[in-house]
C-alpha cells in the first residue's frame, strides 16, 4: 500500500469514527494517550510525518473530526478577536517598518499593508496566540540582549516582531508569486504587478525581504535567524518544484505534499517554533509548536485546493479553477486519478486545452477526490490540535484560553469557505 493510500484509509476510518489498527503504524499510535505516555517524548509522539513512512493511528476519541471535547466552549472563542488589539499594533508597526526613501517603492511596499487589504491575518493571529499559549515558566529564562535600547527587550514585543517578520515574508512571496503567475488581482484589488508593473512588484518584494532581515537581525538570536532564512529557501524551493515538474512528479502525492509544506506550511511552522525559542522553551515544546504550525498549514492548503474547485458552493466548477487552468495538479485530482487511472492521460496532455479541464472535472465529480482531500485536511487539523494538547499543563487561564483558540482555529481552517 502506498504511503498516501494508507493515509487516505486512515482518513476514511476517521470519518466513520472507526479506528485504524494496522500494525505497521503501531510506532506512531500516539494520539490515543500521548499526553500521559511517559515512556515516549512529545517530540517523538507528534512527529513530522510528511517525510516519514509511519503514520499515526488516529483512533483517540479526543481527536476525531469535530472533536466533541473542543466544540462547545470553542464556538464562543473567536481567535481573531482575542488578539484584535495586538493585530492592530502589528499592522501599524508593519506600515512603519516598510517606509522607504523613494516614493514609488514606499507606495509599492505598503500596498498590501494598507487598511482593508491586509488579508485574513491568519499567520499573525496564530503567532500571537501561540505566544500566550507558551507562556510557561521556562527552565532557563529567555536571554535578551540590550544594546543601548535599540533591541526589543520585552519578550512579547520580540514575539510580535516574529509576527511582523512572518507577514513581511508572506507578502513578499505573494508579490513575487503574482509576477510569476501573471496575476491581475489579489485580495480583491489589482495585484501590484498589474498596477505598477512586474519590475516594481519584484523590487517591492525584495525590499520587504530586506526589511524582514533587518527586523530579524535586531532580535539577535541566530537560531531564529536560521529558521526564517530556511523558510525563504523553502518558499523558493516549493515554487520551483511547482513550476518545473516531470510528468511523474506532477502525479505524485508525495511530491505534492512536500511542495505544499515548502510553499505554505514551512512559514507558519518555523515561525511558531521561533516563538517558542524566543520564550526560552525546551526543544520538545518548540517541536510541538512547529508541529502545530506544520499541520495547520497543510490543512489550510488542502482546503485551499478544494476551494479552488468548489468556491463557496458545494458543487464542482464553482471555484476559480485557477490551479488546474495553470496546469497545477492538486490533491483532489491526484485522489481522483487513483480511482480513475485513465485521468492520467488527460493530466499528461496538460490543461492548455479547456476541453481537458472539463474532462478532468467530470472525472473529479465522479470520484471521491474532493472528499478525500477534505478528509486529509481534517487529519492534519487533528494532528495540529494534538500538538497543542501535548504541551505541558498550565493553570494559567490566559494560557488555557489561547490554547483553546489555537485548537478552535484547526476547526476554522477546515470549515472555511474562503
Ligand atoms: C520572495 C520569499 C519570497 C519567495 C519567492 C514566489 C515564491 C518564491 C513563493 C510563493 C509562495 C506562495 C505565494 C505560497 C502560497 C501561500 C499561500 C497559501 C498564500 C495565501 O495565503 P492567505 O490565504 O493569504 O493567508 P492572505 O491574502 O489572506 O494573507
Amino acid at each position: 500500500m502506498s504511503f498516501y493510500r494508507g493515509l487516505s484509509r486512515i482518513s476514511r476510518n476517521l470519518r466513520g469514527g472507526g479506528s485504524f489498527n494496522g500494525s505497521r503504524f503501531h510506532s506512531l499510535q500516539f494520539l490515543a494517550s500521548h499526553k500521559h505516555h511517559s515512556s515516549m517524548g512529545s517530540t517523538e509522539k507528534v512527529r513530522s510525518f510528511v517525510f516519514t513512512k509511519g503514520l499515526p493511528a488516529l483512533h483517540s476519541s479526543r481527536y476525531k473530526i469535530h472533536q466533541q471535547s473542543h466544540s462547545i466552549s470553542e464556538d464562543e472563542l473567536d481567535p481573531f478577536s482575542m488578539v484584535a488589539d495586538e493585530l492592530s499594533l502589528v499592522a501599524n508597526n508593519l506600515r512603519a517598518m516598510v517606509v522607504a526613501e523613494v516614493p514609488k517603492l514606499a507606495s509599492s511596499a505598503e500596498y498590501f499593508f494598507r487598511m482593508g487589504v491586509e488579508g485574513k491575518r491568519f499567520r499573525p493571529t496564530v503567532l500571537l496566540l501561540m505566544s500566550t499559549a507558551l507562556n510557561l515558566s521556562t527552565p532557563k529564562p529567555p536571554h535578551h540582549f540590550d544594546q543601548g535600547g535599540s533591541v526589543a527587550t520585552d519578550l512579547r514585543t520580540r514575539q510580535q516582531c516574529i509576527a511582523e517578520i512572518t507577514e513581511m515574508i508572506h507578502v513578499a512571496s505573494l508579490l513575487h508569486d503574482d509576477v510569476l503567475d501573471d496575476a491581475d488581482t489579489r485580495r480583491g484589488i489589482g495585484s501590484l504587478n498589474f498596477v505598477m508593473g512586474n519590475k516594481l512588484a519584484v523590487l517591492a518584494g525584495d525590499f520587504l525581504l530586506s526589511r524582514a532581515c533587518v527586523a530579524l537581525a535586531s532580535l539577535q538570536n541566530t537560531e531564529v535567524v536560521s529558521l526564517l532564512a530556511k523558510v525563504v529557501e523553502h518558499l523558493v524551493t516549493g515554487e520551483t518544484m511547482q513550476m518545473s515538474t516531470t510528468a511523474d512528479q506532477r502525479c505524485s502525492m508525495e511530491y505534492y505534499m512536500q511542495k505544499t509544506y515548502y510553499k505554505t506550511a514551512s512559514l507558519i511552522s518555523n515561525s511558531c517554533k521561533a516563538i517558542a525559542i524566543l520564550a526560552g522553551q525546551t526543544a520538545e515544546v518548540a517541536m510541538l509548536a512547529f508541529d502545530y504550525g506544520k499541520n495547520l498549514g497543510l490543512a489550510f492548503q488542502l482546503i485551499d485546493d478544494v476551494l479552488d474547485f468548489t468556491g463557496t458552493s458545494a458543487s464542482l466548477g464553482k471555484g476559480s479553477l485557477s490551479d488546474i487552468r495553470h496546469g497545477i495538479v492538486t490533491a483532489p485530482i491526484l485522489f481522483a486519478m487513483e480511482e480513475f487511472p485513465q485521468l492520467r492521460a488527460i493530466v499528461d496532455k496538460g490543461f492548455d486545452n479547456p476541453d481537458n479541464v472539463d474532462i478532468a472535472l467530470e472525472y473529479l465529480g465522479k470520484s471521491r477526490g474532493i472528499q478525500r482531500t477534505k478528509d486529509l485536511a481534517v487529519m492534519h487539523a487533528n494532528l495540529a490540535a494534538a500538538a497543542i494538547d501535548s504541551l505541558p499543563d498550565s493553570d494559567d487561564e490566559e494560557v488555557k484560553k489561547s490554547r483553546r483558540a489555537l485548537v478552535h482555529l484547526t476547526q476554522r481552517v477546515i470549515t472555511r469557505t474562503k
